[in-house]
C-alpha cells in the first residue's frame, strides 16, 4: 500500500491523499451512522483527468476504490468495508453557465443539488428532482443512485433529467458524452445505464442535466386525514390536477416525534392518524383549482394551507423533518420501499405488525411519497443485530410479497444486496452480473455494493 500512496500523492498532491485517522474518518461513514469501516486511504481528484489517474493508479496496484459523493446514503454504498481506498468527488464543483437555450446545464460530480438551484433558479429554470439532503447531497451520488426525492410525480426520477455523461470506466478510460442531444438513438444508453449503477460501473465525473421551468406560484396545503386508503384516494384526484407537484405522507407518530426534535407547533387542534401534504405549482396563483378540489373531498378532515415561502417552508418542515427527528432517538433501521399504489394503505397497516412480531418494543416510523407508492420504514430500538436483521428479513419479504420494490430510491448498496433476489431474477442478477464484469472484470469499483 504505501507504494500506491506514494504514486497516488505525486499525482494529487500530498494534501488531497488524506490517511490520518481523523481527517479519514468522515468518509468512513454514511448519514445512517451503523456501517463504518477503515479506508486505505482518501483521495480528492480535482477533475476528470485525475480521476482517470487515479483509477488507473488503483487499477494497476490492484487496489479496489469506494467512490464517495455527498455521503449522504442510506445503504453502505459509499462507505469502505475493508481497506478500498474512497475516491471522493467533492471537489469537480464546476458549475457551467446555463444554457438557456437548451434548457441544460453541465456540472461536476461533486456539486451540490443546492449549489445546482442558486445557480439556475434566478434565471426562472429549476431542477427536478429535490429532497431534504439538498445542502450535501451531490449531483455525482444522485445520479449514479438514480435519487428519486418530492417531485417525482411531476417531473420523473433522476435519470430522467440526465442529457449527458463523462465518466472514468475501471481501467481509467474516459467516456464522455456532453452534448446533451435530446435525440440521439445510436445504440446503448450508457448514461441511462450508469444512472442507478451505484458506481459500481463507472465513476462519473460530470454531468449534462436538464432543466425544468421554475414555477413560481406555489401552494403548499397539509391535509388532516383518518386513513391511507383516504390519502391515496384524495392523490387520485389532486392529479387531476395539472400543477400538482408533490403529495407526501406522514404519520401521527412521525408528526409527534418531529414536533419533540423541532419545537414546530402542532398544525391542527385535533389530532388525527395520517397527513398528506400536497403541494401545487404555476405560472399563476394555483390556489384556487387546489382550494376547490379540496372542497369536494369528503375525507379531508381539516386543512393548512400557505402560499407565502415561510408558511410553505414551515408546513414541508413537518415532512422533512422525519429523517433527523428519528436520528435524533437513536440509529434506526432504515428501509425505503415502494409497492403499487392500490396496496399502501394495506402495506402501512400490516408493516407495523410484522416488525413487532421479530423485534418486540421496537418502534416503527413510516411516512413516504404516496404517488410512487414509496414508503419509508425507520424502526428504531431492535434490541441486537440480528433483530435488525430480522426486521429487515420481515419488511422486504411482505414487500415482495405485495409485488413492490425493496429499494425505492436509496438504492440496493451493501446493505440490502442479499435480498436483490427478491426483487429481480435470477436471469436478470445474471444480466447484471455480465455487465459487471465486461465493464469492472477486476472488481475494483465499489466491490459489494449492489451485486452477491
Ligand atoms: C426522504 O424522503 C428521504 O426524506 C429519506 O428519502 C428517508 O430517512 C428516510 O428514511
Ligand atoms: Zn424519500
Amino acid at each position: 500500500v504505501s507504494g500506491l500512496l506514494e504514486r497516488l500523492q505525486a499525482v494529487l498532491g500530498p494534501e488531497h491523499v488524506l490517511v490520518d485517522p481523523d481527517l479519514r474518518a468522515s468518509y468512513e461513514t454514511d448519514w445512517t451512522r451503523r456501517w463504518t469501516a477503515t479506508a486505505s486511504a482518501v483521495v480528492r481528484p480535482a477533475d476528470t483527468s485525475e480521476v482517470a489517474d487515479v483509477v488507473r493508479t488503483c487499477a494497476a496496484a490492484g487496489q479496489p476504490m469506494v467512490i464517495r459523493g455527498g455521503g449522504t446514503g442510506l445503504v453502505n454504498g459509499s462507505v469502505p468495508a475493508a481497506g478500498e481506498v474512497v475516491v471522493s468527488l467533492e471537489r469537480l464543483r464546476t458549475l457551467d453557465a446555463v444554457d438557456e437555450v437548451s434548457a441544460q446545464i453541465t456540472v461536476g460530480a461533486g456539486v451540490t443539488l443546492a449549489a445546482l438551484q442558486a445557480q439556475v433558479r434566478p434565471l426562472g429554470l429549476d431542477f427536478g428532482v429535490d429532497f431534504a439532503a439538498r445542502d450535501s447531497c451531490t449531483l455525482g451520488g444522485m445520479v449514479a443512485t438514480n435519487a428519486g426525492g418530492e417531485r417525482v410525480l411531476r417531473w420523473g426520477v433522476t435519470r430522467t433529467q440526465v442529457a449527458g455523461i463523462e465518466a472514468v470506466l475501471a481501467d481509467g478510460t474516459v467516456i464522455s458524452r456532453l452534448a446533451g442531444l435530446p435525440k440521439d438513438n445510436t445504440g446503448y444508453d450508457l448514461p441511462g445505464l450508469l444512472a442507478g449503477s451505484e458506481g459500481t460501473l463507472a465513476v462519473i465525473t460530470r454531468l449534462r442535466l436538464r432543466l425544468v421551468p421554475r414555477l413560481p406560484a406555489r401552494v403548499v396545503a397539509l391535509l388532516a386525514l383518518e386513513s391511507v386508503a383516504a390519502a391515496v384516494d384524495v392523490v387520485r384526484r389532486l392529479r387531476s390536477l395539472a400543477s400538482l407537484e408533490a403529495a407526501e405522507l406522514f404519520l401521527a407518530d412521525g408528526l409527534t416525534l418531529v414536533r419533540r426534535h423541532t419545537g414546530s407547533p402542532a398544525p391542527f387542534v385535533a389530532t388525527y392518524p395520517v397527513f398528506l401534504l400536497a403541494e401545487c405549482a404555476a405560472r399563476t396563483d394555483p390556489s384556487e383549482e387546489l382550494l376547490e378540489l379540496l372542497e369536494g373531498a369528503a375525507e379531508v378532515a381539516d386543512a393548512v394551507i400557505a402560499s407565502d415561502a415561510p408558511g410553505r417552508s414551515a408546513l414541508w418542515r413537518y415532512r422533512e423533518a422525519h429523517t433527523e427527528s428519528i436520528n435524533a432517538e437513536g440509529v434506526p433501521v432504515k428501509l425505503d420501499v415502494a409497492v403499487p399504489l392500490p396496496r399502501l394503505a394495506e402495506a402501512v397497516d400490516r408493516l407495523p405488525g410484522v416488525v413487532a412480531a421479530v423485534a418486540p418494543g421496537a418502534r416503527t416510523v413510516l411516512f413516504g411519497h404516496v404517488n410512487e407508492g414509496n414508503l419509508h420504514v425507520n424502526v428504531l430500538g431492535a434490541p441486537d443485530a440480528a433483530a435488525e436483521h430480522a426486521v429487515e428479513v420481515a419488511v422486504l419479504e411482505l414487500v415482495a410479497g405485495l409485488d413492490g420494490s425493496i429499494s425505492a430510491e436509496h438504492g440496493v448498496g451493501r446493505a440490502k444486496r442479499e435480498f436483490l433476489r427478491l426483487s429481480r431474477g435470477p436471469a436478470e442478477i445474471a444480466a447484471m452480473q455480465a455487465i459487471k464484469s465486461a465493464l469492472d472484470p477486476n472488481g475494483m469499483l465499489n466491490p459489494g455494493v449492489l451485486l452477491p
